[in-house]
């Protein structure tokens, strides 16, 4: 037998919208938004490049229905590319882009074999002694294992099953198609090129079960290097599995511990010593988009809570000093704390330590309460319905939740940071 490799992509998101960047400019912003596309040229690039023998795509290669047409266009473009180079691809469609979800549609060129939605279905690569087995998701929802009903392993060939599975509900992701572990171990398949959960992991070796991740993090949640799995075949067994790096933004959290630091400008000094550090360490060439959390006890913390727009435009005032298209900031999170603990705070003999002592009692205050309800809540049933799902202040989704404890607690920081300012 020959020696042969292959590339297994999934979750590439083609066009997915970024939520929230619609209102920043500049050149980090446009980086971002065209990323996915920008990712899946690298990795037909390095298809190409790696002279590899066929690439699988394991599902959710679109986010959802296209806007137009040039979504669909975009990605034949890029099949045209692998059609050149004789490079044949086996698409699989997942929950983002089952039948239902997708209602426009473009004739793929030849070399692109997609599996059909009806029945599992298999092909074959007669010169390689290959056969891959896969079905796509008819709906957004399929809750049946489709797994099991794969078929048997073709005798003496290389078998591939291509699935996009929730397995047994990997954290954070829906758990369609649901299967075990057990079940694909089972088939006597030799590789499992799976897709659907967005982190990279190699959950079993011969046979090999693989997420190889998302194509590109999309946001803070998906830190870290994205891409696809480059699989080297010898004589039927796997003697190489490589993960090759598509992403062109990369996501990362920072974490500056501010300890003791006294003045603002020496929070401005080590966010932009993190950001260096983070711009050599962690992003390999690439974009970095970062969120900066800052922590520990220091004298700064009332400015920071009350200055959050000012501390914002630094820090990415920073990030551009660093050079263009080298990092983007995009969200400060304040999480320190007062050089005194709260608890001494609220021992203080002065009207600062009175209020402390009487929010801490604010919950169990039931005139309080009734008029948290009265002011906050009127206000909150006024918001439309989108700005009250997906919010990421737990203050605002405390009051979205009519959670008057989780209110009170969230703003007690402001309040007291607010009036210990007014003293200076
Ligand atoms: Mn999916």
């Amino acid at each position: 037998m020959t020696e042969f490799r292959f590339l297994h992509a999934a979750d590439i998101h083609l066009d997915s919208p970024l939520k929230g960047l619609a209102q920043y400019e500049g050149t980090a912003a446009e980086s971002i938004r065209t990323a996915t596309r920008e990712a899946l040229e690298r990795l037909v690039g390095l298809a190409i490049e790696e002279q590899v023998s066929f690439l699988i795509i394991a599902g959710d290669l679109y986010d959802g229905d296209w806007r137009d047409y040039r979504t669909g266009l975009f990605f034949v473009s890029q099949m045209g590319r692998l059609n050149r180079a004789g490079i044949p691809v086996y698409l699989l469609y997942g929950n983002h882009d089952a039948r239902s979800q997708i209602t426009r549609r473009l004739t793929l060129p030849g070399n692109a074999h997609v599996f059909q939605s009806r029945s599992p279905q298999s092909f074959e690569i007669g010169e390689l002694n290959v056969a891959l087995h896969g079905q796509s998701f008819r709906q957004r929802d399929v809750p049946d294992n489709l797994a099991l009903s794969y078929p048997q392993p073709s005798p003496g060939a290389f078998n591939i099953g291509v699935l996009h599975t929730g397995l047994g509900g990997m954290g954070g992701h829906e758990n369609y198609a649901p299967c075990s572990l057990a079940d694909l171990i089972n088939k006597g398949y030799d590789y499992w090129a799976l897709g659907h959960v967005h982190r990279a992991e190699v959950l079993h070796t011969r046979p090999h079960i693989v997420f190889p991740g998302n194509l590109q993090g999309r946001h803070v949640r998906e830190t870290g290097a994205k891409g696809a799995s480059l699989v080297t075949v010898d004589n039927g067994e796997i003697t190489e599995l490589d993960a090759l790096h598509c992403d062109v933004v990369r996501w990362t959290v920072v974490t500056v511990d501010l300890g003791p630091a006294a003045g603002f400008g020496e929070v401005l000094d080590r966010i932009r010593n993190a950001l260096e550090d983070t711009v050599d360490t962690r992003a390999g060439g690439r974009l970095l988009a970062c969120r900066i959390v800052l922590r520990g006890r220091t004298e700064v913390h009332d400015r920071l809570l009350t200055d959050g727009e000012q501390l914002l435009a630094e820090a990415r005032s920073i990030s551009l000093g660093l050079g263009e298209d080298t990092a983007w900031v995009e969200k400060v999170v304040v999480a320190t704390g007062p050089p005194v603990s709260p608890e001494t705070m609220a021992n203080r003999e002065d009207a600062l330590g009175e209020l402390l002592r009487m929010l801490q009692g604010a919950d169990s205050d039931a005139d309080l309460r009734r008029r948290i309800e009265t002011d906050i809540g009127g206000m909150i049933r006024r918001l439309p319905a989108e700005a009250r799902s997906d919010v990421d202040d737990s203050v605002l989704k405390a009051a979205i939740d009519g959670d008057h404890a989780g209110v009170i607690a969230g703003v007690t920081p402001f309040l007291s940071a607010r009036l210990l300012g007014d003293q200076d």
